[in-house]
């Protein structure tokens, strides 16, 4: 099938050229998943991705998590993400002024030099968006922001005021390539989908085939529900990497989310 046959609307919409890179990837491996791979060791990582890379659509970290973390080491990931065809995606969900998050963007994990999208928070103020671009420029790259509109997680404050004030910064941002939206509740995700419409994607965490696996105030629906709604990527941390095995958990949501997004159809 041909990624216009699969996202239809989706793909003729969306300008951002990394959208139309997941797309296609996506169609091409037939799975939706990005894989919230949060490990605390590089070796962890590289053995996780080797499991499941060709189920998966794209590779979240959080690098910070990482005990062990060297360019060296990082670098090796790198190398077997693209192997994959996996667009690395940093959750950093930065947060600050713009000037401090370009910087941020450098500094130890030098992030810029490496991620293909990164997540951030609107509360600081819509210059955050052209700080992490400056970030990318910096290095001569480019990347896509997630904004974060949503959250799946229990007593969270981003109400709908802020989710539309999120959506007016991001709409028509070549930097911002869509949205993290709260994949625990498919009535959340496509009262997202309206404000959003075709031309920019939705991820959501907070997804697991057993609703009440959430720990932490961590809220879970599943796959199938939270893409019919209008989600684009749904993204799989413990569903994956806890399971007993790894590699079948993987075929599990890679299989539920390419059978719903040929449901979805046009
Ligand atoms: O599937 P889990 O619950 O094991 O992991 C969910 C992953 C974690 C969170 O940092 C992230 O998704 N996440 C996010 C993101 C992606 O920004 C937002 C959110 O609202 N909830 C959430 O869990 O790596």
């Amino acid at each position: 099938m041909t990624p216009e046959a699969v996202w239809g609307r989706r793909w003729e919409n969306c300008a951002n050229p990394l959208a139309h890179r997941i797309m296609e990837v996506a169609v091409k491996k037939k799975t939706l998943v990005c894989l919230a791979a949060d490990m605390t060791s590089v070796s962890e990582l590289i053995s996780l991705v080797k499991d499941v890379g060709p189920y998966i659509a794209a590779l979240k970290t959080h690098v910070d998590l990482v005990d062990d973390f060297s360019v060296e080491k990082w670098n090796i990931l790198i190398d077997l993400a693209k192997e994959h065809e996996l667009l690395l995606f940093e959750d950093r969900k930065f947060a600050d002024i713009g000037k401090i998050s370009q910087q941020q963007m450098a500094g130890v994990h030098d992030i810029r030099n490496w991620a293909d999208i990164v997540t951030a928070h609107r509360i600081s103020g819509p210059d955050i968006v052209d700080g992490i671009a400056a970030g990318w420029a910096d290095v001569e790259r480019i990347g896509g922001i997630l904004l974060l509109a949503q959250m799946s997680s229990q007593g969270n404050l981003l109400d709908s005021n802020y989710t539309n004030e999120v959506i007016s910064t991001g709409k028509g941002s070549p930097h911002v390539i869509g949205y993290i939206g709260n994949g625990s509740s498919s009535k959340e995700v496509g009262e997202l989908r309206s404000l959003v419409g075709d031309s920019q994607m939705i991820w959501t965490p907070g997804i697991n085939l057993d609703n009440n696996a959430g720990k932490m105030g961590q809220r879970y629906g599943n796959p199938h529900d939270s893409i019919t709604s209008g989600s684009d990527i749904i993204i799989v941390g413990s569903g994956i990497h806890g399971a007993e095995d790894r590699i079948h958990a993987a075929k599990l949501y890679a299989e539920a989310s390419w059978s719903a997004i040929l449901e979805r159809g046009q």
